[in-house]
């Protein structure tokens, strides 16, 4: 492969890793040139800025666009490597939808020359790198495609999924362990050469298939265990026990390792992904399927906790600590906190004050409630009911003589100093 210096990159698609995988390549002296469909997040990445919250993220998007090492289009150019990083969503019967994957594949196919890479990473059912791979055959029948014939390939493919969790992605990036998948082991070993540019984790190869199967497998086990701590919060409402001290508890066992409960589950990874493996084989995935179902409906019984304890004490303003899908980010994609705040403003709107650090207004779901946005000093002095939805560093740092006289619904266990005389969990609910 061609120096550092030398190597071009086109990362197709500049959101929540296609931006920081475009940067961090661009950092490393290759050029890199982002493509997306918008003008507003091109101009925004062309002038040094960013449009999407991530630690660290600005200064280094900044520091290589003025460099020259980075740059935004809405158009294609050549390139030596291309990396698809565009979302793959699913419809209402949760089949995946890898539309964006192969107009990806399209565009590329427009300048793609023999010697190249095409390196998937969007999250993907297990057989799409040889759609892509199938594709590109098709648009381009003079160049040779690998995994087709027992002759040599043209270009090389290959599936690397991300692994970075939002507010680490830049160490993340970097750090953790990559699997790289080749639709052949050659495909593998050029993807490989890439990586190691910028990846300092172990990167093991393998087979397409067998790494897009590894990404959706991740995501699963994390559902699957988040379900069981979900599942378990409400039993221990039901023998009104409290379950975090049950979870500390039972994780002082040398073999057990309980996740934490929640309001539900979001983001567009861990909600989402799991639906792959279930829409492929529906037969096979009793348990994976279940986890979903548990995790969607502890957000409406979050939703009925929390309107019984509103409803039960009528003179109270109520505060909603958090909206973000998890803790310290901006992302309100697939949040069980914004569902549940919504369907009390819906219910209590002039009596809600929404606290999120992450956000200068409240999101349009929000308009004609009545609810407010608030800081949290206004929350504390104006609310007696706070529901802490997001386990955000400032929420865990107020102290328990500002919030010891406040009924209180944790859904994240941050305040386990939180009197027991005013219940930390609302009294359980009739039926
Ligand atoms: N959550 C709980 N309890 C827990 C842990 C998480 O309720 O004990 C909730 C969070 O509050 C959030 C959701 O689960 O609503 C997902 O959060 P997360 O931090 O577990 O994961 P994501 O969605 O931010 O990122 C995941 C990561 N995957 C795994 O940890 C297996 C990340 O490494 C992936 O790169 C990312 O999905 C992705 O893009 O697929």
């Amino acid at each position: 492969m061609v120096s550092d210096s030398e190597l071009k990159v086109v990362v197709v698609g500049l959101g929540y890793i296609g931006l920081p995988t475009a940067a961090v390549i661009a950092r490393t002296g290759a050029k890199v040139l982002g493509l997306d469909v918008s003008a507003h997040v091109v101009e925004t990445v062309n002038s040094g800025k960013v449009h999407i919250e991530e630690v660290d993220l600005d200064g280094l998007v900044s520091g290589v666009v003025a460099r020259g090492y980075l740059r935004a289009s809405t158009e294609i150019e050549p390139a030596d490597v291309f990396v698809i990083a565009v979302p793959t969503p699913f419809a209402d019967d949760h089949a995946p939808n890898i539309g964006y994957v192969l107009r990806a594949a399209t565009t590329i196919a427009t300048v793609l020359k023999a010697g190249d890479v095409v390196i998937l990473e969007s999250t993907s059912p297990v057989g799409t790198t040889e759609k892509v791979r199938d594709l590109l055959a098709q648009l381009r029948p003079d160049l040779k495609v690998p995994g087709r014939t027992g002759e040599s390939a043209d270009v090389a493919i290959a599936y690397c999924p991300e692994r970075v969790l939002p507010g680490r992605i830049l160490v993340e990036l970097i750090d953790n362990d990559r699997v790289i998948g080749g639709i052949t082991p050659r495909c593998a070993r050029k993807a490989l050469q890439f990586y190691r540019r910028f990846v300092r984790g172990a990167c093991v190869t393998t087979t397409s298939r067998a790494a897009e199967m590894t990404k959706l497998t991740e995501n699963a086990f994390r559902d699957v265990n988040i379900a069981f701590a979900n599942e378990l919060s409400r039993v221990a409402d039901t023998m009104d026990v409290d379950v975090w001290e049950v979870i500390r508890l039972a994780n002082r066992h040398p073999r057990v390792n309980i996740l934490s409960p929640g309001p539900g589950v979001g983001g567009h990874c861990i909600a989402v992904d799991p639906w792959f493996l279930v829409h492929a084989d529906p037969a096979n995935t009793p348990l994976i399927r279940t986890a979903r179902e548990v995790n969607d409906a502890k957000i409406d019984y979050v939703v009925d906790r929390a309107e019984a304890m509103v409803a039960a004490n009528p003179g109270l303003r109520v505060a909603c600590l958090g909206l973000a899908f998890k803790a310290n980010i901006d992302d309100f994609r697939e949040s069980p906190a914004l569902k549940v705040a919504t369907a009390l403003a819906q219910r209590f709107g002039d009596r809600l004050c929404v606290v999120e650090p992450y956000t200068n207004a409240l999101p349009a779901a929000f308009d004609g409630t009545g609810a407010r946005l608030a800081d949290i000093d206004t929350a504390i002095e104006t609310c007696g009911i706070m529901i802490v939805l997001v386990d955000h560093d400032v929420f865990k740092s107020v102290p328990v003589d500002e919030r010891g006289d406040k009924i209180v619904y944790d859904t994240r266990g941050i305040w386990p100093d939180q009197p027991r005389s005013i219940p930390r969990e609302p009294m359980r609910l009739a039926g």
